[in-house]
């Protein structure tokens, strides 16, 4: 099992309009939020980017729009934004490999991803296609995160959205992390016989991975540390 910490998810979402890249431009001067997220395009978190989107729209285009996003698109049963937040590595102990790579997730949980050297990302897949992106959904972190020594200043955080088994790569092609096994699984289901280790033994057969070709989508990336 792995270690599972409550927070309470109170985020400004900062919205990321049509081309608009992510930017130090962080604005935390919403006194109830204790985290900034940038609000990718798939709305993940629900609420959280509706209205960040809505801000974003009636801020007449700004490129960067702030909104008080109370995530209470933390669905969950409480009602009071608690869920669990699952904390995995990228690049862990200098290896091509996430730790852990097995999580076992409710729906609505979030997984949070700090990456460590040297340039990974999330990319989600089905297991039938390792290394290939989900056909224009799931979530893909982008590679915002290089970095040549120790953690990266942001991490990802996107939701869990069912208890279905989801796949997940690393698409850097330089070096093949994901033909070299860096994968890991939510809710892995071995009875069926789609195992994480099935998954990156096919992976190893591939060429090359891909990346989808747009910006990150369906999480948020959120500067290392910050309380949510
Ligand atoms: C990280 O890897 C991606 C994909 O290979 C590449 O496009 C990007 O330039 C790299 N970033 C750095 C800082 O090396
Ligand atoms: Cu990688």
């Amino acid at each position: 099992m792995v270690a599972i910490t409550q927070f309470a998810l109170s985020a400004i979402a900062i919205a990321t309009l049509a081309g608009a890249v992510p930017t130090s431009t962080y604005n935390y001067n919403n006194a109830e939020a204790e985290a900034a997220a940038s609000a990718m395009a798939a709305g993940h978190f629900g609420e959280a980017s509706a209205a960040a989107e809505a801000a974003a729209k009636a801020s007449g285009g700004k490129a960067m729009a702030e909104a008080s996003a109370e995530a209470s698109a933390s669905s969950s049963s409480h009602g009071h934004g608690h869920r669990n937040v699952h904390k995995i590595t990228a690049g862990f102990d200098g290896k091509l490999i996430f730790n852990p790579e097995r999580i076992v997730a409710d729906k609505g949980d979030l997984i949070e991803v700090h990456y460590l050297p040297k340039n990974h990302s999330v990319t989600q897949s089905s297991f039938a296609k390792p290394c290939v992106p989900l056909n224009g959904q799931g979530i893909f972190s982008g590679f915002n995160f290089a970095t040549m020594q120790g953690e990266a200043k942001d991490v990802f955080v996107f939701e869990v959205e069912d208890t279905q088994p989801e796949w997940f790569y690393c698409s850097q092609t330089v070096g093949s992390h994901c033909q070299m096994g860096m994968a890991f699984v939510i809710n892995e289901n071995a009875k069926s016989g789609n195992t994480l280790d099935k998954y990156k033994e096919a992976a190893s057969e591939t060429k090359v991975s891909v990346s989808p070709p747009i910006e990150p989508f369906g999480g948020f990336i959120v500067p290392n540390g910050k309380h949510y």
